[in-house]
């Protein structure tokens, strides 16, 4: 990973940009967006082998952003890193754009699997890790899923198959932000211990305390990278919401109004804590 201070500062970009979009759109999954920035801005920062000015280059790191309603967060991140002009970010889910809600991947330069019905991004990611095996290449398979999304069975036979062809080359999250679509997981249907649950299916895993740290989320990636013997997870305990406070923790910004007056006061907040971020 590139200097910390550095990383944290672009994960602020990244929410600056996400929220912007959402906010010319005036309305959106923003919380879900934001909870998971800093791992984009983790992947984004030398962790993913990818090269913006070939974005199909065969044997890049994948990644699968199976909680595709996320799309604009990643949009931002694509954007800021140049794989398309930031501008483009004011066409967010308008008609005719390249940036739908949901991740696409034959609209939108640098996303590799289109995403949004959820759970299948799960059996995507591990036929695309078996894929890039055949061809001999040894690049990572990255996948991101929700924690309300891992309540879909699909979820679970992917984690089969992943142990059962040993694929290795897979990391996984769970952005474990503790909310739904309406309701809290925990009371719609609880999950118990989500790191248990895939090491008993033969996954490698892991649990970030704080899953909005950066330093943290690349420890854990160290840890997944320096075992090459299961497929791997990373439970990441996050924020919904994360970086704009009046939404953190909310049911409500799952998918809501995001007006001009809104978008101030977030971005002045960005601004003060990326006036906190050290050299
Ligand atoms: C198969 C499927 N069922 C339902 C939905 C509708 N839906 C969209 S987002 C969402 C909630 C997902 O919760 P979670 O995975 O926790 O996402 P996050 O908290 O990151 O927004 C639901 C049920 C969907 N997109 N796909
Ligand atoms: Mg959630």
């Amino acid at each position: 990973m590139q200097n910390v201070n550095e990383v944290k500062r672009f994960a602020v970009e990244i929410r600056k940009e996400t929220i912007k979009c959402i906010g010319k759109l005036g309305v959106g999954h923003i919380g879900g967006a934001l909870s998971i920035v800093d791992l984009l801005a983790v992947l984004y920062s030398g962790e993913m082998n990818i090269d913006p000015a070939d974005p199909k280059k065969d044997d890049r790191d994948m990644l699968v952003v199976s909680k595709g309603h996320s799309g604009p967060a990643v949009y931002a991140t694509l954007a800021l890193k140049g794989y398309f002009p930031i501008e483009m970010l004011e066409t967010l889910n308008q008609p005719h754009t390249n940036l739908p809600s949901h991740c696409d991947m034959n609209r939108t330069p640098g996303i590799d699997m289109t995403t949004g019905s959820l759970g299948q991004g799960s059996s995507s990611a591990m036929g695309i890790a078996c894929a890039n095996r055949l061809k001999g290449y040894d690049n990572y398979t990255y996948l991101i899923l929700g924690d309300g999304e891992i309540e879909e069975g699909q979820v679970w036979e992917a984690a089969i198959f992943a142990n059962a062809k040993k694929l290795t080359k897979v990391i996984a999250f769970v952005d474990y932000n503790k909310c739904q679509i309406d309701d809290y997981v925990q009371d719609l249907c609880a999950l118990g211990d989500i790191a248990k649950k895939f090491e008993s299916f033969g996954w490698y895993a892991q649990n970030v305390e704080d899953g909005n740290d950066v330093e943290q989320i690349a420890a854990a990636i160290a840890n997944a990278k320096a075992q090459n013997e299961r497929p791997s997870v990373i439970v990441l305990n996050t924020v919904k919401g994360k970086g704009y406070s009046k939404i953190e923790g909310t049911l409500g910004s799952h998918n809501m109004p995001v007006d001009s007056s809104m978008v101030e006061e977030a971005l002045a907040e960005l601004d003060k804590q990326a006036q906190e971020i050290g050299e």
